[in-house]
């Protein structure tokens, strides 16, 4: 069954592209090891299931499901994380186009989506990810949290970007200060891939 399975995605960057926010040594342990885990951990459980499903042993399925979730979820998740980080810049950088209009008509202005982004995402207790979101229903962009590796689609949601608040995404640099962390990220959103993402997912570019 070895065709079907996931794969590490290559790292768009090198392991120190995005220092000073991000070490290297963060970088490297959260790619090489988390992030490979979660994808041997994940191949390892969708072969057992398909075990179970071959034998019709829904016990056997079902007790599989969390780490499937688990597991999945993290693969997802990081897969996303990778495509959405850049080099700090020098100057702040905001969204342009109509992402930019989009959260100004729906937060207020980008200000105000970044203070209640970063609120959302300070607020997770435990380990969990903070993101944007579309409600394509709605059709609104809406800030949301997730615990552990839940993926954002789980909540209805179309993933626009994320952060990541597990400490081992932060803890080697900025030890228990995750508010650090998160103030620190807003250097590192690539928005012209976030921009895109948005408009694959909205439609509206
Ligand atoms: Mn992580």
């Amino acid at each position: 069954m070895t065709e079907n399975h996931y794969t590490l995605p290559e790292l768009p960057y090198d392991f120190n592209a995005l220092e000073p926010v991000i070490s290297a040594e963060i970088m490297k342990l959260h790619y090489t090891k988390h992030h490979q885990g979660y994808v041997t951990n994940l191949n390892a459980a969708l072969d057992k299931y398909h075990d179970a499903e071959a034998k019709r042993d829904p016990a056997a399925m079902i007790a599989l499901q969390s780490a499937i979730r688990f597991n999945g979820g993290g693969h997802i998740n990081h897969s996303l994380f990778w495509t959405i980080l850049a080099p700090p810049q020098k100057d702040p950088q905001e969204p342009k186009g109509a992402l930019a209009e989009k959260i100004q008509r729906d937060f207020g202005s980008f200000d105000v989506f970044k203070e209640k982004f970063s609120a959302a995402t300070l607020g997770i207790q435990g380990s969990g990810w903070g993101w944007l979101g579309l409600n394509k229903g709605l059709g609104r962009l809406e800030i949301a949290v997730c615990a552990n590796q839940d993926p954002l689609s789980i909540q209805g949601l179309a993933p626009i970007f994320g952060i990541d608040v597990w400490e081992h995404a932060y803890y080697l640099q900025y030890k228990n200060v995750r508010a650090d962390y998160v103030k620190a990220c807003w250097q590192i959103l690539h928005w012209k891939a976030i921009e895109e993402r948005f408009a694959g997912v909205s439609g509206i570019a």
